[in-house]
């Protein structure tokens, strides 16, 4: 005859009536096992990288930093346009280079990766309607004020200021970081690449309510500089994803000759990633008449944060550190 087993909590009082000193323990250990697993984990940053990628070596040394960083739940790499030099098909390129940054790093498949808008935005009033800006507001709207999807945009800002006129209940889901326009001395200066590129969308997210962090660029994100050479020592044969950046450098028409450049797309991931690396600063948005007309407003109600002063050595040790320096 085979003795059906006696249900958990028949058997804990079997337990509990025979050996009164082993149960008190195994009620302590599952008391205990089910307290650390109820402890609350550190959350990750909700993040989409939206880039220029194949406009400068920077994008591609802030993308790969922030792909391996598990502080960081990457959402989205999207493509963003630039139109400096006439480049026609400049987000095809960004694009193109996405999928490949993505796949040396095995997450092709794990990281959604539309496209963006191949124009800037025609006036602060009309979206340019893109697979990247309906993957801003999807993302968006799986946080909530509390959880916000922090969109990080290391070129002209058309996707994420469209997703903004596209939907714009997305304002308090979303924090947008963006680089470019100068901040020197509590004074706003003007733009010198990526305000260029689509003024407009610069304009939209100054005007918004969203929570807004600014990188100034040349100031400030101009400080953060990595030699060719230290890139090779650092990151050659530490992997795929490494090996292509030294290469990508290296093989480059234009940077290829260069021994020297400003990593700014890095500084703002940096910033991010290690905050005690950044000096903050809290201010009133300037009004934005053109890339070079900035008025200040330093009472402006719309208040942003300007990373102010960065820590340029931690943040290239934290770089090297990063990509398995030992
Ligand atoms: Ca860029």
């Amino acid at each position: 005859m085979i003795l059906a087993k006696p249900p958990d909590r028949q058997r804990l009082c079997l337990l509990i009536r025979w050996c009164p000193r082993t149960a008190l323990a195994a009620i302590s250990f599952i008391f205990a096992v089910t307290s650390m697993a109820a402890q609350p984990q550190p959350a990750k940053m909700r993040v989409i990288i939206d880039a220029d990628t194949a406009n400068e070596v920077d994008d591609l040394f802030a993308i790969a930093r922030a792909l391996v960083a598990p502080e960081f739940q990457i959402e989205g790499l999207t493509s963003a346009l630039w139109r400096h030099r006439g480049t026609p098909n400049s987000v095809e390129l960004s694009q193109a280079l996405n999928e490949k940054l993505l796949d040396l790093a095995g997450l092709r498949e794990t990281i959604a990766h539309p496209q963006g808008s191949a124009e800037p935005l025609p006036d602060i009033r009309t979206p340019q309607d893109s697979a990247a800006a309906r993957h801003i507001i999807q993302r968006a709207h799986a946080g909530s004020p509390t959880d916000k999807l922090r969109v990080l945009i290391l070129g002209a800002a058309t996707n994420p200021a469209s997703a903004l006129l596209l939907d714009p209940t997305i304002a308090d889901k979303v924090v947008f970081a963006f680089i470019d326009g100068d901040f020197r001395d509590g004074k706003w200066g003007p733009g010198i690449y990526n305000w260029k590129n689509d003024i407009a969308a610069v304009q939209v997210i100054f005007a918004s309510s969203v929570e807004y962090y600014h990188m100034p660029a040349p100031a400030v994100s101009g400080d953060l500089v990595m030699s060719r050479s230290d890139v090779r020592q650092h990151l050659a044969g530490r992997g795929e994803l490494w090996d292509f950046l030294v290469e990508y450098w290296e093989k480059h028409p234009r940077y290829g000759k260069i021994e020297r450049t400003r990593m700014w797309d890095v500084a703002l991931i940096q910033a991010f990633l290690r905050p005690e690396l950044a000096q903050r600063t809290i201010t009133g948005a300037p009004l934005v008449h053109a890339v070079d007309r900035v008025e200040q407003f330093p009472d402006n109600p719309r208040r942003v944060t300007v990373f102010s002063k960065i820590d340029v050595s931690g943040m290239l040790a934290d770089y090297w550190q990063a990509a398995g320096d030992r």
